[in-house]
């Protein structure tokens, strides 16, 4: 049995969707990082980074027990596990992997700080809001022109370079960061991809918990201050 720690965001999301998309069975332990749950003992036991998603397979590699951390690696290792929503030729399987990547180092952490300068920082900083701003418009650009030419983002076929990325995409057009009018391909795989059963489901875990609303100065503290940088 797989035990997914995690939290409705989404990095979140890529595991919850990944997990439904597979039919593996799984039991969700919630991870609520508004409330510090990241930085209990036992969950820093398994990723001593404090960030949600992380899982544990009783049932890994030679039957042994593996805690993973970082949603781009769990993506894989489910992939592989499953032995699928991964390329198995060569060539494929790289492609896939170069547009994980492109999501883990780029979309993920730029849409990120766009999110973050923009709604969260307690200065209006216009240096900082208009950067990240256009590096989200720019990477989304790059991803109009492959949809363009391709179905998915590794070529034909759904992947993990879609699951990590969709739930980034839906966020920050739901944030008001981006305008999907203006990329009529992403919007196109967006819906599709939007309209699958699993992605509905995977959308579903934990959805309960998330609060909307303003952030308590104990969620800032936690989120981004003192709390967040203290020494572990
Ligand atoms: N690179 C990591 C990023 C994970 C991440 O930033 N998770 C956020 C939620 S989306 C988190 O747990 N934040 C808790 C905190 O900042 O203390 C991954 O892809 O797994």
């Amino acid at each position: 049995m797989i035990e997914l720690f995690s939290w409705p965001t989404p990095n979140g999301h890529k595991v919850h969707i990944m997990l439904e998309e597979l039919a593996l069975p799984y039991k969700v332990t919630p991870v609520n990082i508004g409330e510090g749950e990241q930085f209990k003992p036992e969950f820093l036991a398994i990723n001593p980074n404090h960030r949600i998603p992380a899982i544990v397979d009783d049932d890994g590699p030679g039957g042994q027990k593996l805690c993973l951390f970082e949603s781009g690696a769990i993506l894989i290792y489910l992939a592989e596990k499953a032995g699928r929503l991964i390329p198995t030729e060569p060539a494929a399987r790289y492609i896939c992997l170069q547009w994980l990547m492109f999501q883990m180092a780029g979309v993920g952490p730029m849409f990120g700080q766009a999110n973050h300068f923009a709604n969260y920082a307690p200065e209006k900083i216009p240096y900082a809001i208009d950067r990240y701003r256009n590096e989200a418009r720019r990477l989304l650009r790059v991803l109009e022109k492959r949809l363009g030419e391709t179905k998915h983002l590794a070529g034909r076929d759904y992947s993990i370079a879609d699951i990590a990325t969709f739930p980034w995409v839906r966020a920050a057009a739901a944030g008001g960061h981006l305008d999907l009018n203006e990329t009529q391909a992403v919007k196109n795989w967006m819906e599709g991809i939007d309209a699958r059963p699993a992605v509905e489901r995977g959308l579903a875990v934990l959805a309960d918990r998330r609060r909307e609303g303003p952030m308590s100065d104990q969620q800032r503290d936690i989120l981004f201050g003192a709390t967040q940088n203290a020494v572990r």
